[in-house]
């Protein structure tokens, strides 16, 4: 099978590979990648909507559910969310419950909830946004993780896409959620990062770009400030990792070239998912950098997730159940056939 080769044989067998960045382990078991499928179809996602939607909360216009009414925005927009899911400068009318006793911990916490619209157009995904108006989604979330990094200490920006991700809405839109405390991917990143650079001298994320341009298998697209990839431990069978070629730790340090090769490499990455099997490819994605603290950065890289639940086709999707919640995930294709097929898809221009 041509997707095969460059593989060693003993990537041809069961085996299991370490995530550097979470200490967690797959398991990947390429043998079984033709096992028959008979299972759950999913309704393809069809995209055919107006570019202003009267019931759209988030359109230009139109009234929010809280009562607020949105702006006629001609870019991106920014609000508090009107349901957030932590609150701000909240008075906590008591300490937590229990914090003497080590099997029931809790502890309060404060922070923002906001929404961004990537578009005024209902009908856009980023894809098919120009590059002038991806340029300014990326300026919104550089702007957003200064402005909420100078009060919390992490600045969560992603975006779920697709109603298969759960996203309520097909209004191009992403979230942000920042936090006065590190959560545990954050954290777990944080440790991790940092213990490499105290071992080797050098930052974790840096050394797997060099050593994955120098192998090429895994590398989706690059351009001279970023690449993508498919990362060896990849979780989701298209999970993609997108890279600086370059030192830096968080969102806002980007500089104008930089965010402009960063809003082609997404338009790039986006477009070959939604090629890859003819469908608005769902995802979740996210942003990590170096959280907002007064500790050195140099250990850091600034990263993005990209974890799309497609398996094989628009409609059947990889489910993380029974060995992935009892044990730890599995994936039957192989990262690097993963990444020949994106290759595959791109559009013909950056092939
Ligand atoms: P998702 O579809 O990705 O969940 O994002 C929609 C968000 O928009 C969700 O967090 C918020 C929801 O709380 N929202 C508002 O802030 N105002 C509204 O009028 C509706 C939805
Ligand atoms: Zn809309």
């Amino acid at each position: 099978m041509s997707d095969n080769k460059n593989i060693s044989p003993a990537m041809d067998q069961p085996h299991r590979r370490l995530n550097p960045l979470t200490g967690q382990h797959i398991l990947v078991s390429p043998h079984r990648a033709k096992r028959p499928w008979l299972g759950q179809k999913d309704e393809p996602e069809s995209r055919n909507l107006p570019n202003h939607d009267p019931d759209c909360y988030l359109c230009p216009r139109n009234e929010r559910i809280g009562g607020d009414k949105n702006p006629d925005y001609q870019s991106t927009y920014v609000f508090d969310n009107d349901f957030p899911a932590i609150l701000d400068e909240i008075e906590y009318s008591e300490e937590p419950q229990n914090t003497q006793n080590p099997l029931f911990q809790s502890e309060n916490i404060t922070g923002v909830c906001k929404v961004i619209c990537f578009s005024p157009d209902h009908n856009l995904t980023l894809p098919k946004l120009s590059i002038t108006a991806m340029r300014a989604v990326v300026d919104s979330w550089c702007d957003e993780s200064q402005k909420l990094g100078a009060k919390y200490q992490w600045v969560q920006i992603f975006e779920n896409k697709g109603a298969m991700m759960g996203c309520s809405n097909p209004h191009p839109h992403g979230q942000i959620w920042a936090t006065d405390f590190l959560p545990d991917e954050a954290q777990n990143e944080d440790d991790r990062q940092r213990d490499y650079f105290t071992a080797y001298g050098r930052a974790m994320l840096t050394d797997v770009a060099e050593h994955e341009l120098g192998q090429k298998e895994r590398i989706v697209t690059q351009n001279d400030d970023w690449l993508v990839l498919v990362p060896y431990w990849a979780e989701w069978p298209f999970e993609t990792l997108l890279l600086p070629r370059f030192p830096v730790a968080r969102m806002d340090q980007l500089d104008e070239s930089q965010r402009d090769n960063l809003a082609h490499i997404v338009q790039i990455l986006t477009r070959c998912y939604d090629a890859l099997f003819g469908t608005s490819f769902p995802y979740s994605m996210g942003w990590h950098g170096a959280p907002f603290d007064n500790r050195t950065t140099q250990a850091w890289q600034l990263h993005a997730h990209f974890y799309p639940p497609l398996l094989r086709s628009a409609t059947v999707r990889k489910f993380m159940v029974g060995y992935e919640m009892m044990a730890e995930s599995q994936r039957d294709i192989t990262p690097e056939q993963a990444a020949s097929r994106l290759r595959d898809s791109l559009p013909r221009d950056v092939q």
